[in-house]
C-alpha cells in the first residue's frame, strides 16, 4: 500500500474462509467409496462440472466435455449428478416420477444437486457444534466465512503468562504468504495465529466427521480471508497478515478477485489496457496504474472507491452474517421451446417432485414451512425469468407434496403466464417466505440419527451426545502405543511449527487436526501450552546432549505444571 494512502486496514478481527476442496466430487468418493487417489469428475448432462485433484494433475479442467476428458485420462472415473425425471415424459398415473441416478436423457430429466446440499448441511452442522457462538455465514454450496474474533479473544485472556509469546506463533499448519515470519510483538499476528490453531481444529472436525479435506484462509477481513482459502489447495490453510496486500495484488489475476469476475472485472481490464502495456494476464494491482481521475469519471466518485478499496485489500470490514438457510429454494429447467401444455404439465411434475424433496428435509431439518410459492417461466423472445406468486397451497396432512404442488403451479401457469410464456423454454417453482412451525423443535442432528456411518447414501451424523460418546470410546479405546504416537505427533508438529513458512506434512497435519477436534477449546489451549513446552524441553535437552524422549519431556512437564493446571497432555493420552 502506498505510504501516503489514507486507507487504513482495521485489522482487529480475525475471520476466516473454509472452502472445501473439489467438493462435488468428494461427496462422490464417499458416496461411492471410491478411494481417493483415483482420478474422478463429476458430469453434468456432456460437461464437467467439478474435478478431483488427481484428475486435474493428468490435465482435466473444468467444463471439459466429458468425451474429451475420457480421451486426455481413460482411467477416469465420470459420475453423473443425480436426475430426476419423469418415465418417458408419458406417465398415466398422474405424473409417477423417479428419481434416476444414472446419466440420463437431458430432454426429460433435471439435474438434481440435493445430495451437495445435504453435504453442506453436514458440514454446517459440524461447524456449529465446534463454535456455537461464531457468527458463520455459508457464502456458497461448499464455502463459509466465520468470525472468530470472539473465541480469539477469550483464548488471549486466558494465555498463560508464563509462556512466552512467541510460542503461541504457530501457524498450526499454516502457509504463512509473504516473506516475514509472524511477529510476536504484534497483536495482529498473535490473533491470526489463534485463528489459525482454531482454523485446523474446524478443518480437523469436518475431516473427521464428514470426511471431506477443505482449506482454509485466515485474515482479518473477508476479502482477504477468501483469497487465503484459494491460495494453497487442497487441504491447507493459508494465513494472510496485513503488510502483504501489495505483493498478494501484484500476483492474484485481476478477475480473480471478489466482485470483478463479471462486467465490472472486464470494464477494469479494458482500462488497465489503456495505462499499462505488458504481455503477461493482468494483475489486481495493475489497476492502481489507472489514474484516479479516470476510474472516478468511468464509475463515479464513490463506485471509483470503492473498486481502489478491494484493490487495496480492504472491503469495508464486511460483516460475517450469520446466515445457514436458505430464503427460498428454486426448481428450475431449461428446455426445447414450446407451447404444448402436456409439456409444460410434465416439467412441473418433474420440479415439484424436487420441491417436494427439499421441502420434505427442510421441515425435518429446521422445522419450518414455506408460505408462497412461485412459478417462472421464460419464453424464447426474453433473455430473463418472469415470476407468478401465489400463497402455498395447503399439503395434506402437513406435509410437501408434489401433486399439490405440480397442480397448483399448473393452474398459475394457465391463469397467468401463457399469454407471455410462449414459445416457452423455461421453466421454475420456488418456495419461499419461510416460517417457523409451532411445537416440535428439530435439528439436523435428528435428520442424521445413529452412528457415524461415513459411506453410502444413507450416511448418518451423530447426534451431539452421541458424539461425545464416541470420542470418549475412542480416546478410553487407544492403546498406549498409539497414545505415545501421537504424543509424539503433536510434539513433532510443534517443531514443524516453527518453520511456518514451510508445508508441513498432510500425515502430521491431519493427525493433529483429528487431535483437536476430539478436543474442547480449553484443552485444546492446554495442548497448546503443552505441546509447546514438550517443544522447548526437547529443544534444551538436545542443546545439552541429554539423551531424553518424549514420554520422559512428558513426565517432567506434567510434574512441573501438575500443581497449576487442572489437565494435561500427559493426563490427556495416558
Ligand atoms: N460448481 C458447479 N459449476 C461451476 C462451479 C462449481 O456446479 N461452474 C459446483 C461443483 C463444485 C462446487 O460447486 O464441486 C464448488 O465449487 P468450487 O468453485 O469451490 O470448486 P471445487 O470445490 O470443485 O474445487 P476447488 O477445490 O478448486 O474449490
Ligand atoms: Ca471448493
Ligand atoms: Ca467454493
Amino acid at each position: 500500500m502506498d505510504p501516503g494512502d489514507p486507507r487504513k486496514a482495521n485489522n482487529e478481527r480475525v475471520i476466516l474462509h473454509i472452502d472445501l476442496d473439489c467438493f462435488y466430487c468428494q461427496v462422490e468418493h464417499r458416496r461411492l467409496d471410491i478411494p481417493r487417489d483415483i482420478p474422478l469428475a463429476v458430469q453434468q448432462w456432456d460437461g464437467l462440472i467439478a474435478v478431483n485433484y488427481p484428475a486435474r494433475a493428468r490435465g482435466i479442467t473444468r467444463h471439459m466435455r466429458a468425451k474429451e476428458a475420457k480421451n486426455t485420462c481413460n482411467d477416469l472415473v465420470l459420475v453423473h449428478v443425480e436426475t430426476i425425471g419423469v418415465d418417458e415424459f408419458s406417465t398415466e398415473d398422474g405424473g409417477a416420477v423417479n428419481i434416476q441416478t444414472l446419466s440420463s436423457d437431458r430432454l426429460s430429466k433435471k439435474a438434481c444437486l440435493e445430495r451437495y446440499r445435504l453435504a453442506n448441511a453436514e458440514i454446517l452442522d459440524v461447524l456449529h457444534a465446534e463454535i456455537p457462538t461464531c457468527p458463520i455465514e455459508k457464502a456458497s454450496i461448499d464455502e463459509v466465512y466465520i468470525d472468530v474474533t470472539t473465541l480469539v479473544d477469550k483464548e488471549l485472556s486466558l494465555k498463560d503468562p508464563s509462556i512466552d509469546g512467541a510460542d503461541y506463533l504457530f501457524g498450526w499448519g499454516s502457509v504463512l504468504y509473504g516473506e516475514h515470519p509472524l511477529n510476536p510483538s504484534s497483536p495482529c499476528d498473535v490473533r491470526l495465529s489463534y485463528g489459525a490453531m482454531i482454523a485446523s481444529r474446524l478443518r480437523g472436525a469436518i475431516q473427521t466427521r464428514c470426511h471431506f479435506t477443505s482449506s482454509a484462509g485466515i485474515s482479518y477481513n473477508k476479502l482477504l480471508a477468501k483469497i487465503g482459502s484459494a491460495k494453497n489447495k487442497p487441504n491447507q490453510q493459508t494465513l494472510i497478515r496485513p503488510g502483504v496486500v501489495e505483493s498478494l495484488m501484484s500476483e492474484l489475476p485481476l478477475r480473480k478477485l471478489k466482485n470483478f469476475g463479471g462486467k465490472l472485472g472486464e470494464e477494469l481490464e479494458s482500462l488497465c489496457k489503456l495505462y499499462i502495456n505488458k504481455s503477461t494476464p493482468l494483475v489486481v494491482c495493475d489497476i492502481w496504474n489507472i489514474p484516479s481521475t479516470k476510474l472516478q469519471s468511468k464509475f463515479g466518485p464513490e463506485r471509483a472507491a470503492w473498486i481502489l478499496d478491494l484493490v487495496h485489500g480492504l472491503d469495508g470490514d464486511a460483516e460475517v452474517v450469520q446466515k445457514e438457510r436458505t430464503k427460498s429454494m428454486l426448481a428450475a429447467k431449461s428446455f426445447a421451446a414450446t407451447s404444448d401444455l402436456k409439456i409444460i404439465s410434465k416439467w412441473f411434475d418433474v420440479l415439484a417432485s424436487e420441491l417436494e424433496s427439499r421441502m420434505k428435509t427442510d421441515l425435518e431439518m429446521y422445522n419450518r414451512r414455506p408460505r408462497t410459492l412461485g412459478v417462472s417461466f421464460r419464453s424464447n423472445s426474453s433473455s430473463q425469468d418472469r415470476t407468478r406468486q401465489s400463497p402455498m397451497p395447503n399439503m395434506p396432512g402437513g406435509q410437501p407434496c408434489k401433486h399439490t404442488l405440480a397442480s397448483a403451479a399448473f393452474e398459475i401457469f394457465k391463469s397467468r403466464c401463457t399469454s407471455e410464456a410462449f414459445p416457452c423454454v423455461r421453466l421454475g417453482l420456488t418456495a419461499s417466505d419461510f416460517q417457523n412451525c409451532p411445537d416440535k423443535k428439530l435439528s439436523i442432528a435428528r435428520f442424521f440419527p445413529a452412528t457415524n456411518v461415513v459411506h453410502g447414501a444413507s450416511r448418518k451424523s451423530p447426534t451431539e451426545t452421541g458424539r461425545k460418546q464416541q470420542q470418549e470410546q475412542q480416546r478410553g479405546n487407544r492403546t498406549p502405543q498409539e497414545l505415545n504416537t501421537q504424543t509424539h505427533a503433536l510434539v513433532e508438529y510443534t517443531e514443524r511449527k516453527k518453520v511456518i513458512t514451510s508445508t508441513p506434512s498432510l500425515g502430521a497435519h491431519e493427525e493433529v487436526g483429528n487431535i483437536l477436534s476430539e478436543v474442547d477449546i480449553e484443552q485444546q489451549r492446554i495442548l497448546l501450552q503443552e505441546a509447546s513446552m514438550l517443544h522447548r524441553m526437547q529443544k534444551r535437552t538436545r542443546d545439552t546432549d541429554t539423551i531424553c524422549d518424549s514420554s520422559t519431556c512428558v513426565e517432567s512437564v506434567r510434574k512441573k505444571k501438575e500443581s497449576s493446571r487442572k489437565k494435561t497432555i500427559a493426563q490427556y493420552f495416558s
